[in-house]
């Protein structure tokens, strides 16, 4: 007996792209060497490549995003110091705590709309200089923002937030995880809108396809205190070139579709808003995720996501009425229709 193929629609995260043939055949063909002695030319082509794309000196090839935030944070900060960012941010949400764990380091949370912070509250979380008070090392902004909905920052305002941080004699991170979102839904460069940044980490293994890897991006003298610091977490790579050859295609071929999964994502908003039982602004969606909250149907997200699963639909549970669906190059906009179809069906 054949086979039966069920076309399951993923929609928990864009993390879970496949790698294309194109890719595959990239990652077989790949020129590799040892990595820790700085010779795989896949890799140093791909470090290359991202700190031209980004206008900066240098970038380091780092095994996940995790890594690449906390090893910024090592780099900016000492123990006993605090980093500022947004209460519902990733580094502080879902990094297993490691900015305290491994960097010694407290969070400083800032509130804010949308998950956009504003200098005015940045300001106000920002120490005293007083030698017994811990002391505001970093500031970490998030561009899009997961957690709130895949929102974007302003470019004059993270402008500002740098600027003003500087004044103060303060770092600023950027986890741009899905940065290249963020710059497409601005139809502005990547240079452009993190040009003022101290350090960016950015995801390959997101909206951009590759199935590992993300990007440190910064100067020649913050990248090197990074590979020091990338070896102390025991993410010093070998023959990467492997993975790197995956990157390079996803740098140059993953952001000029990116246009496509926000298309899809607002698609799928409207068709959402009008379901019974969901509570979703659509025009609050601004690039390849959607949340929306199911708390007047009466059902759990947990409810909901396992009778959705039963129609070969998959998300993740935000909390316990908010659900996360992610548009991503794996799904195509019959899939997305389909997706609404389902939810629709699941809800009335
Ligand atoms: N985000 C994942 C989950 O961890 C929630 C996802 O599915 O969205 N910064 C941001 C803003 C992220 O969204 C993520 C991953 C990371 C950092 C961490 O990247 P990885 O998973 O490569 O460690």
């Amino acid at each position: 007996m054949a086979d039966t193929v069920i076309d399951v629609i993923d929609l928990r995260s864009d993390t879970v792209t496949k790698p294309s043939p194109d890719m595959l055949r990239a990652m077989a063909e790949a020129v590799v060497g040892d990595d820790v002695f700085l010779e795989d030319p896949t890799i140093n082509r791909l470090q290359e490549r991202a700190a031209q794309v980004f206008g900066r000196e240098a970038s380091l090839f780092v095994p996940s995003g995790t890594m690449g935030n906390l090893s910024c944070i090592i780099a900016h900060t000492r123990p006993g110091q605090e980093v500022i960012c947004e209460e519902t941010g990733h580094i502080y949400n879902y990094e297993m705590g490691s900015m305290s764990a491994v960097a010694g380091v407290l969070p400083r949370v800032v509130r804010s709309e949308d998950g956009i912070m504003n200098w005015e509250s940045i300001a106000a979380a920002i120490r005293p200089k007083i030698y017994y008070r811990p002391q505001t090392a970093l500031i970490s902004l998030e561009n899009t923002h997961n957690m709130a909905g895949g929102t974007v920052y302003p470019t004059r305002l993270a402008h500002e937030i740098c600027d003003k941080a500087h004044d103060a004699g303060i770092p600023v991170h950027l986890d741009g995880a899905r940065v290249f979102n963020a710059a497409a839904a601005l139809g502005a460069g990547v240079a452009e809108i993190s040009g003022k940044f101290d350090s960016i980490q950015f995801c390959l293994s997101k909206g951009l396809g590759a199935p590992v890897g993300s990007m440190i991006v910064g100067s020649r003298e913050f990248i090197e205190k990074c590979r020091s610091i990338r070896k102390m977490l025991g993410g010093g790579m070998r023959q990467a070139g492997v993975l790197a050859a995956a990157g390079l295609l996803a740098l140059e071929h993953g952001p000029g579709r990116l246009h496509v999964d926000h298309e899809n994502a607002k698609t799928l908003a409207a068709r959402l808003a009008q379901t019974p039982g969901i509570t979703l602004n659509p025009a609050r969606v601004q690039t390849n995720i959607v949340i929306f909250d199911i708390r007047k149907s009466g059902r759990t997200s947990g409810e909901f996501l396992k009778a959705l699963a039963a129609k070969h639909v998959l998300g993740l549970p935000v909390d316990n009425t908010r659900i996360r669906f992610v548009t991503h190059l794996d799904v195509s906009s019959r899939q997305i229709e389909a997706a609404a179809t389902a939810a629709y069906e699941v809800m009335k």
